[in-house]
């Protein structure tokens, strides 16, 4: 789907017992202002209002035995009818995300797949995770952000946010920022600059000061270029550079060697 073809806003709702942590979201940058603009809507439920018991208690001890806590099915499920509910859509038109250890690790290709679903459930679990039966009966897809212990869902959850709402169309004030970020080329960013032009004896590079755009543009492009190779050449590895591209490397190596 192109950006023009976007027939309908994203409509998303998180499933977290912290929903206060998405103020993080919606109070603060782009995307804050994405919301404000109306580009997505962000609504949270929290699983312990649909609890009955004087406590309000959202985990229980696992079977099994063994030590950590486990969410209690009920009350998830309640909250996941209440995001369908908040949607206005059966469980199949909805998309219903399990933020997990154990789920596949987000990266640009992900985030360009779950930026073109209309309607998103994020669930955030705590403690050692949820029942297996609930992720049984309503997730679609289990998502990691990487291979490091958090404390729960909510922190990666709004990762995969941020990241996917930097990408809705209209939420960068320049578009083609967004096409120029690190990793969406495949490479890593060149180094930036602003005023003044030294400080402290260090000197903004001649060639930015030039006004020579032609210049400038494939200074950057190299600095990109051998930043990648020399950080990540992986990234590298799984590019097909082009001509200019080859040419702009080779010409780097040759001058260092000298
Ligand atoms: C230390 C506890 N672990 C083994 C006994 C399991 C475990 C349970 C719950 C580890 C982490 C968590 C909480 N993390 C998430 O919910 C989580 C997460 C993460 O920790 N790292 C990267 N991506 C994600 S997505 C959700």
């Amino acid at each position: 789907m192109t950006d023009l073809a976007r027939s309908q806003r994203l409509e998303v709702v998180v499933v977290s017992l912290f929903p206060e942590m998405f103020e993080a979201l919606s109070a603060w940058g782009i995307s804050s202002r994405a919301i404000s603009d109306g580009l997505l809507s962000l609504h949270c439920i929290n699983p312990r209002s649909f609890t009955e018991d004087k406590h309000q208690t959202v985990d229980d001890r696992p079977y099994g035995g063994g030590p950590g806590m486990v969410m209690k099915t009920l009350p998830l499920i309640k909250a996941v009818e209440a995001a369908l509910e908040h949607l206005q859509c059966s469980r199949e038109q909805a998309h219903v995300v399990y933020m997990s250890p154990q789920g596949r690790q987000l990266d640009t290709a992900a985030v360009g797949e779950l930026k073109l679903r209309t309607k998103l459930v994020v669930i955030c679990g705590r403690y050692e995770g949820v029942d297996e039966r609930f992720i049984e009966r309503y997730v679609d897809e289990e998502w990691s952000i990487g291979d490091y212990v958090l404390s729960g869902g909510e922190l990666p959850a709004m990762v995969m946010l941020d990241a996917l709402i930097r990408k809705l169309p209209g939420a960068l004030g320049d578009q083609q920022s967004a096409e120029q970020d690190s990793f969406e080329a495949g490479l890593l960013d060149c180094p930036h600059y602003t005023r003044p032009e030294e400080i402290l004896g260090q000197r903004v590079p001649e060639v930015l000061l030039s006004g020579d755009h032609k210049r400038i543009r494939q200074w950057r492009l190299q600095q990109s270029l051998v930043r990648t190779m020399q950080r990540r050449p992986e990234l590298l590895d799984a590019l097909q550079l082009s001509a200019e591209q080859e040419a702009l490397l080779e010409a780097w190596k040759r001058n260092t060697k000298i």
